[in-house]
């Protein structure tokens, strides 16, 4: 049981605002110390065709083509974390899509005032998650470990 709810995991990415803001640090620490952890990271440029694939549910949308502008613009820090209820709770953390209506707490909510420039990326359920993280991560990129206070963060 605890292993299973634990291998839960989900696709965040720091887009280039939050980058070139210098919020990287501050954006992974809210995850770090929640209690979550880091299986996967890496900054990288990201093409044309991998915007488009991740932003495909959009694809019809009128921002849809400046979206994919703004993703590739920059380097982004493409991460998975795991723990149990991440998905939802990584969103709870990130904040409404909205940063002018985030709730102040949140990462949109303390550093954004426009929806073009969010900062953050987050997987809106599981089966998305998981098809977020195959879409940026190979398998060999994901790395499984226990993190030494796992005693100290659940009974
Ligand atoms: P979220 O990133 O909160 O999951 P989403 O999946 O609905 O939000 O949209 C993806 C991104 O597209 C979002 O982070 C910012 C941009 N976006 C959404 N709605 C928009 C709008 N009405 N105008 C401009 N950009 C928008
Ligand atoms: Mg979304």
């Amino acid at each position: 049981m605890l292993l299973e709810t634990a291998l839960e995991r989900t696709f965040l990415a720091i887009k280039p605002d939050g980058v070139q803001r210098g919020l990287v640090g501050e954006i992974i620490r809210r995850f770090e110390t929640k209690g979550f952890t880091l299986v996967g990271l890496k900054l990288i440029n990201v093409s044309k065709e991998l915007a488009e694939q991740h932003y495909d549910v959009h694809r019809e949308r009128p921002f849809f083509a400046g979206l994919v502008e703004f993703i590739t613009s920059g380097p982004v820090v493409a991460m998975v974390w795991q723990g149990e209820g991440v998905v939802a709770s990584a969103r709870k953390i990130i904040g409404a899509t909205n940063p002018l209506t985030s709730e102040p707490g949140t990462i949109r909510g303390d550093f954004g005032i426009n929806i073009g420039r969010n900062l953050i990326h987050g997987s809106d359920a599981i089966e998305t998650a998981q098809r977020e993280i195959k879409l940026w991560f190979k398998d060999e990129e994901l790395v499984s470990w226990t993190p030494h206070l796992a005693p100290w963060l659940k009974e």
